[in-house]
């Protein structure tokens, strides 16, 4: 079901633990009970360095059948990323036409970004290892293979959805233990002149916001663009432009070919800016264990002091800082959000329950805004509670409340 790893998952070298967050359930592993919440097997948790290729991993793999057979992560409706897409969808055209192309999405969800690009291309598939979402995004008339993307399945998946002009790798990357051999299967599917796009949480983005939250097992690599590009043209891709959009609290985007082209300015940018991450990672570390200890004394005195928190989103970012926090559904009763899938469900770890949005027990005093990415349309959306004195708690870079 999982290995632990001594080695880089990118080169061999050896693994220096940096930052442990201790033994976690899985973020995504909502359960039926609150007994089987607080009952779930627990996998370590341990951020570490590559002291050869300085790549930034996990030192375990979870299998991808447990990962990801079943998923209740559903792609939120957002104007944050459809506005992301559409810059997404402008960049990938400075790069190559549009018209006409055959494009493959892996991990694509419900089909968010299918539905956002469609418009533009000639033909697109989804490939979804999560069954449950797989059969849901075609039922919605999205053409959806519920299949795991790999070298084993691109024949399959070749003889279905053909070859790719343009293929999409969106948040995916980073939840898979066989880099190479996926990267692999990419260049194996893509046309001679074709182009990949993959997207993933940036690592520097991640460092420089104290965003110890986006560590949990299904995140094993945190990419910066010197690893990914280094892999990349282990399996012949190379690479032709690349940005950093405020995503996910930052995520960068790479783009590459199997021909040889020229690379864009932002992509040179880019890469002279990322000098060692070393002493940034030594950094976070030490942020970390601060802002870990203050989150918990500070939630802790404010439930003391008789205020009802709950949590805004049920996110598998929100699990690792409740996990490793300590807090609970005895000082945090209710989670809110928006997937219909995560309602009645109990979080990993905690045990706090997920209700709607719209279904609140009773109105908190203020919630931790644990889907803090989405804080600008979550305040909005939440005028009304605001207007009657409902406070938001943002958790990271520093604790505050927020106006
Ligand atoms: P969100 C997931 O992480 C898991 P999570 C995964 N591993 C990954 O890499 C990233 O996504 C990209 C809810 N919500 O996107 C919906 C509201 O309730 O931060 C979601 O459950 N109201 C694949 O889980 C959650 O918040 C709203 O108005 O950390 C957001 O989850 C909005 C906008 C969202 O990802
Ligand atoms: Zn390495």
């Amino acid at each position: 079901m999982y290995q632990i790893l001594t080695t880089c998952r990118a080169c061999g070298g050896p693994l220096r633990r940096v930052l442990s967050l201790g033994h976690t359930p899985l973020a995504n592993a909502l359960t039926d009970t609150r007994y089987e919440a607080m009952s779930l097997p627990k996998f370590p948790l341990n951020l570490c360095l590559c002291e050869s290729c300085w790549f930034t991993q996990l030192d375990v793999a979870i299998d991808s059948s447990v990962l990801f057979e079943h998923y209740v992560y559903v792609t939120p409706h957002a104007r944050s990323l459809t506005d992301h897409y559409a810059v997404l969808i402008s960049e990938i055209s400075s790069i190559m036409g549009l018209e006409g192309a055959n494009v493959i999405e892996m991990g694509s969800n419900n089909g968010a970004f299918i539905e956002a690009i469609r418009p533009y291309v000639g033909s697109i598939v989804g490939v979804e290892p999560a069954k449950n979402i797989a059969e849901q995004a075609a039922r919605d008339g999205i053409p959806t293979i519920a299949e795991f993307f790999s070298e084993a399945t691109v024949p399959s998946i070749m003889q279905q959805a053909g070859s790719a002009d343009l293929f999409v790798a969106r948040h995916c990357m980073a939840h898979l233990n066989d880099l190479r051999g996926t990267l692999r299967a990419i260049a194996s599917i893509l046309k001679p002149d074709g182009l990949v796009a993959i997207e993933n949480a940036y690592l520097p983005s991640t460092l420089s916001g104290a965003q110890f939250d986006q560590i949990y097992h299904e995140h094993m690599s945190y990419f910066s663009l010197r690893p990914l590009v280094q892999l990349m043209k282990s399996v012949g891709l190379h690479p032709r432009h690349a940005y950093v959009s405020p995503i996910h609290g930052g995520s960068i985007v790479v783009m590459a070919s199997l021909a040889e082209g020229p690379t864009t300015q932002s992509y040179q940018d880019l890469w002279d800016q990322e000098a060692s991450l070393v002493d940034d990672l030594e950094q976070f570390a030490f942020v970390t264990r601060a802002t870990v200890g203050g989150l918990r004394m500070a939630l802790e005195s404010l439930v003391d002091d008789g205020m009802l928190i709950y949590t805004y989103g049920a996110t598998a970012k929100g699990n690792t800082l409740l996990n490793a926090t300590g807090l609970t559904h005895k000082h945090i009763p209710f989670a809110v959000d928006s997937t219909p899938l995560k309602w009645g469900k109990f979080l990993p770890g905690s045990g706090i329950q997920v209700v709607s949005e719209d279904e609140t027990v009773r109105a908190p005093n203020a919630y931790l805004l644990t889907a803090w990415n989405y804080a600008k349309e979550i305040m909005a959306k939440q005028q009304a509670f605001r207007d009657g004195g409902g406070k938001f708690i943002q958790p990271l870079p520093t604790t505050r409340l927020l106006r």
